[in-house]
This record gives C-alpha cells, sequence and structure tokens, in this order.
C-alpha cells in the first residue's frame, strides 16, 4: 500500500500512525500538496492528502473514508473506532469536533501560503481562528479528568485525531502554551508512543 501526503498534515498523520498501530505497512510518498500538485492528481483528482494507494490500486481519499476501510481490513475486534453505540457515538462527536477544528486551521495557513497579502480578508481568518479555538476548547473539555482514553478503555481514532491536530496546531498556529491544559496533557500521553514518536514531522508552510 501507499500513503500520499506529508506527515505535517494532521490528516495524513492520522491514517499513518492508525495504520502503523494496527500493523498494516505502507510505503510512504512525501509529496507535497503544492509542489507535488501534479504527481498527488494522478491518483486523486482532488490533487488533496491523504490519498492511500491500496495493492489493488483503487485510491482512497478523505482520511474518514480511509479509516473507515482500514477498520474494516482488520475486522470490528481491532477497529480503532468503537463499534458499539455510545462509544461510537461520542468517539465521533470528538473525532468531527477535532477534524473541524484541524480544517479551520488549515484554512487560515493558506490563506497565507495561497493567496497574496493585499487579497487576504482578515474578517475571514479571525473567523476561522474563532472556530478553530472553540473546537480545541471542546477537546480540552473533554479531556478534563481523563487519566488515559478519551472513549472506552483503550486508544481508539478519538484519542488519535485529537492528538494529531491539537500537535499540528500547536506547530502551525504556535498556540499560547498555557492554552488547552488538560488537551495538552491527553495529547502528550499519546506523543509518548512508539506510532506517535515516528510518525512526525515538523510543520512546513504549504506552496
Ligand atoms: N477532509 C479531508 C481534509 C484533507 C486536507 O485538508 N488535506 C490538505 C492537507 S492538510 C490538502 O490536501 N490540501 C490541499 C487542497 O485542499 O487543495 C480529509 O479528511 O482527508
Amino acid at each position: 500500500m501507499i500513503l500520499i501526503g506529508m506527515f505535517d498534515s494532521p490528516f495524513v498523520r492520522r491514517v499513518a500512525v492508525s495504520m502503523r498501530l494496527l500493523g498494516l505497512d505502507f510505503e510512504h510518498r512525501n509529496w507535497s500538496i503544492g509542489q507535488d500538485f501534479d504527481l498527488i492528481r494522478q491518483y486523486n483528482p482532488l490533487g488533496r492528502v491523504p490519498t492511500l494507494v491500496p495493492d489493488d490500486g483503487q485510491a482512497l481519499f478523505e482520511s474518514a473514508a480511509i479509516l473507515d476501510w482500514l477498520d474494516e481490513q482488520v475486522g470490528p475486534a481491532r477497529a480503532l473506532l468503537p463499534a458499539s453505540a455510545a462509544e461510537r457515538r461520542r468517539a465521533l462527536k470528538l473525532i468531527a469536533t477535532a477534524t473541524g477544528a484541524a480544517e479551520k486551521a488549515v484554512l487560515q495557513l493558506y490563506e497565507h501560503a495561497f493567496r497574496p497579502a493585499e487579497r487576504r480578508h482578515p474578517p475571514w481568518t479571525d473567523r476561522c481562528a474563532t472556530q478553530m479555538h472553540a473546537g480545541l476548547a471542546e477537546l480540552d473539555a473533554a479531556c478534563v479528568g481523563v487519566d488515559r482514553f478519551l472513549v472506552a478503555d483503550r486508544l481508539t481514532q478519538a484519542d488519535i485525531t485529537a492528538t494529531c491536530v491539537f500537535s499540528f496546531a500547536s506547530d502551525a498556529l504556535s498556540l499560547d502554551p498555557a492554552a488547552y491544559p488538560a488537551l495538552r496533557a491527553h495529547a502528550a500521553r499519546q506523543e509518548a508512543l512508539t506510532a506517535f514518536r515516528e510518525i512526525r514531522a515538523p510543520f512546513h508552510a504549504p506552496g
């Protein structure tokens, strides 16, 4: 299998960390959405990452769709998204909060990467920042009192995605180090795990 995209993307990283945790090997194509746009488009018409190319060549994109397929490959007992109704619903809500915050972080970065300074519109980036911070605050509240995992008594996709998103936002947008203490502590526990330590890259501004 081939995984396309750089590990400084929270969407790519959550897929790569999940694959590592599930013991699924992949070849990594460290392609940039800016410089390698045409290469990526050979596998994904949208030119976006992550893109996963399984051995049958049928490329998958959208990290949620990729993660769903990976869970299906390993079966319900090892799947990273809980199967049971209450746990699944809570995990999905936390994941949506985290990926929503990541999207709003990415939009702020793209305003600088892809738009000339004279065409930028601060009210738009301010709105994105407000939305990103609201998502991070919600995750922080969910982490208060959590001494190991967010959902169930094992590592789930909620922990993986919250960690990848928080670390990305911290690196790329220089968050206040005192902000979101419970989320920060929760992410630090995951970042100490081998899969997270091995799959991490410093942020590079796209373009
Ligand atoms: N909803 C998508 C978001 C992925 C995403 O935003 N990827 C960014 C890199 S972090 C990308 O491909 N950007 C290039 C573009 O959107 O043109 C997912 O979950 O896979």
